[in-house]
């Protein structure tokens, strides 16, 4: 029987993590090929693409990627197909490409709503789909969607992003209740308020040099009094892609410092100079 360490390994496996040439997605391709698997990953527009082939060159990564709209079936047929012919079958699937517009429901348009639904919760419908039969018939594979706080949670100017995620929670049990009597996993990953691009303007200082309220928000609401960074996503990330989660099926497993078991600080106990002190961020808006 293999060692326990052994079962966290994923060598030989090709992982394909989508919207990945940056953020999240980009942590969890590192996680993945440090542990052994071939990387393939996608995202929107050729740009991104240059600068995800940057990155793995630069982490001494190899990986394959290409352009491809998780929204468009066609073209996910297209890459998938391609992936199989010169990387090999998907083993590890990662539906990380997601998209959030922070707009008052009264204000959003369809168009908006539309979008949010169509990128993070019909894409991973059309990436799981895509994969699912070669999974199916080699009786293995691993399927991880990126959940959120808003899985669980409602705030103000997120409604569609909510909606999505939230379906994207029922999207997982359903996949692992059709799906696991072929020995498919498909688990998700919550990550709470993470350092990245799609959160920098939640973190953006005034002119003054003031802290952006939702940061302070978030800090009284976290018990660790952090926000997340992407390591904190790595580990997880590798275990539900391994066989050390071979019996883990339909699950989301929150990785948000406590933010979901804790009611949140004290007005009264909040220590401003600790959070004065806090590490700046070297994450810039998305353009
Ligand atoms: P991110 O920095 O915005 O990266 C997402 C990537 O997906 C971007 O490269 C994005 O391209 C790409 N993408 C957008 N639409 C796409 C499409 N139709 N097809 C293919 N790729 C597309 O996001 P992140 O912060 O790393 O988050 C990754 C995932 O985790 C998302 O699903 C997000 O909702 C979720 N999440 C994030 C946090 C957090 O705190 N950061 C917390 C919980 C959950 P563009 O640059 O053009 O948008
Ligand atoms: C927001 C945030 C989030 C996070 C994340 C929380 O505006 O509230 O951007 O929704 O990115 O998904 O888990």
């Amino acid at each position: 029987m293999a060692g326990v360490m052994e079962k966290f390994r994923l060598d030989g496996k090709v992982a394909w993590i989508t919207g990945a040439s940056y953020g999240l997605g980009l942590a969890y391709a590192q996680a993945y090929a440090e542990a052994g698997a071939k990387i393939v990953f996608n995202d929107i527009r050729q740009d991104l693409v240059d600068r995800g082939m940057a990155e793995y060159e630069k982490l001494g990564i190899p990986a394959f990627g290409k352009v491809c709209d998780v929204t468009k079936e066609d073209q996910v047929l297209e890459f998938v197909k391609e992936v199989e012919e010169k990387v090999g079958k998907i083993d590890i699937l990662v539906n990380n490409a997601g998209i959030i517009k922070r707009i008052p429901m009264t204000e959003m348009s369809l168009n908006d709503w539309n979008a949010v639904i169509s990128v993070d919760l019909t894409g991973p419908f059309i990436c799981s789909k895509a994969v699912l039969p070669s999974m199916i018939e080699r009786r293995s594979g691993k399927i991880i969607n990126a959940c959120s706080m808003m899985s669980e949670f409602g705030r103000e100017t997120v409604s569609a992003y909510a909606a999505a995620k939230g379906g994207l929670k029922m999207l997982t049990r359903n996949i692992c209740s059709e799906y696991g009597q072929y020995n498919i996993q498909c688990n998700a990953i919550g990550p709470g308020y993470i350092a990245t691009p799609q959160t920098a303007p939640l973190r953006e200082k005034g002119a003054d040099g003031s802290m952006h309220p939702f940061d302070r928000f978030i800090r009284s609401k976290t018990p660790a009094q952090r926000w997340g960074h992407t390591e904190d996503l790595m580990g997880l990330a590798v275990f539900l892609a391994s066989p050390a989660s071979d019996f883990i099926n339909g699950q989301v497993v929150y990785i948000d410092g406590g933010i979901s078991a804790y009611i949140g600080q004290d007005p009264s106990n909040l220590d401003e100079s600790k959070f004065a002190d806090e590490e700046e961020f070297d994450i810039k808006v998305n353009d």
